[in-house]
């Protein structure tokens, strides 16, 4: 037996938290890779990611979830779906406050779930970086005086200060464990999955109010042709109105989406890529149980 011997550590780390509150830049920033789109807008993530990172000690297995919310649409209900299912499989459960909004996102009701929350809890209080310091000390007193945990640290996502500490304690947090995965495996989803999020991720910025709620996005090829890899991608939406406003005057949104997520999907893949964008109806898709099976959404 060698003396000094420490076990590894393996486990799922679940990152949950009303929307907004940047679990996906969190999410991100702790795997060191940009796996999950991350807009200013609510309800941007809609299913689980898995992010491995692995070194000497640990493999972490981090699972991003969409914000909590109440369901309104069949597409809801599949979200809320994603979240209890992340969290049956969770060995450590990662809760993000605002800082900024600690009323709007440290509600009674959050504070009740993460009470019954039966294993590690930590409790980030993310977006420091808007805050004064004054401000942060008051916030930290309260969450530290609502919950029983004691890891509740104060991080920037954004900035990334704290971040190594954060994953740190994560790490120590874990069981004991076997590598579930090859070292240098960094997620399970297919290159399609992340080819998709990067073209709906602009959508969510360039378009206003409800249009990128109303939108899917479908691949429906992917090959390499020449020097490049082809790629033709559906943008599905609700209604004829919602397409005029994708496709914009004279096709000039449309192409304003394409060029940026071509740049986007090019980074990822390290490769150049042709990327030939169309945009589809599919009547009310998020009530449809068939079409959201149809464009991944298995409800
Ligand atoms: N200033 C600041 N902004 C942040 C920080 N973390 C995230 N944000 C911003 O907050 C917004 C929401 O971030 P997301 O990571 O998409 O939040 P989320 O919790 O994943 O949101 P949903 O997927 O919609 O539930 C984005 O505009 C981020 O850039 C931070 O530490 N500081
Ligand atoms: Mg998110």
């Amino acid at each position: 037996m060698e003396a000094n011997t420490t076990l590894f550590r393996s486990g799922h780390i679940v990152v949950v938290g009303v929307p907004n509150t940047g679990k996906s830049t969190l999410f991100n920033s702790l795997v060191g890779e940009r796996l999950s789109i991350a807009t200013p807008k609510p309800q941007t993530t809609r299913r689980t990611i898995l992010g491995i990172l692995t070194n000497e000690r640990a493999q972490m297995m981090f699972v991003d979830t969409p914000g909590l919310l109440d369901p309104a649409y069949r597409l809801h209900e599949f979200m809320r779906s994603q979240i209890d299912d992340a969290l049956e499989g969770a060995d450590v459960v990662l809760a993000l406050v605002d800082a900024s909004d600690l009323a709007g996102t440290f509600t009674e009701e959050i504070r009740s779930a993460l009470g019954e929350i039966q294993l590690p809890l930590v409790v980030a209080l993310n977006k420091i970086d808007l805050v004064s310091e004054r401000d942060l000390e008051q916030s930290l007193q309260h969450v530290r005086a609502s919950l029983a945990t004691e890891h509740i640290l104060p991080v920037s996502a954004q900035t990334g200060k704290h971040v190594l500490e954060l994953r740190g304690l994560l790490e120590r947090l874990l069981p004991v464990g076997p590598k579930f995965y090859p070292e240098d495996t960094l997620t399970e989803e297919p290159e399609r999955f992340f080819v998709e999020e990067q073209i709906r991720e602009e959508t969510f910025l360039r378009l206003r109010q409800e249009v990128p709620y109303a939108i899917a996005v479908q691949v429906e090829h992917f090959r390499e042709e020449g020097t490049k890899i082809y790629i033709h991608a559906n943008i599905i939406v609700e209604r004829d109105s919602q397409k005029g406003i994708v496709i914009g005057k004279k096709g000039s949104t449309l192409k304003t989406i394409g060029k940026n997520a071509r740049e986007r999907i090019e980074r990822f893949l390290q490769h150049p890529v042709y990327l030939d964008l169309h945009v589809k109806v599919i009547a009310n898709w998020r009530k449809s149980d068939a079409a959201l099976r149809r464009l991944g959404y298995e409800v």
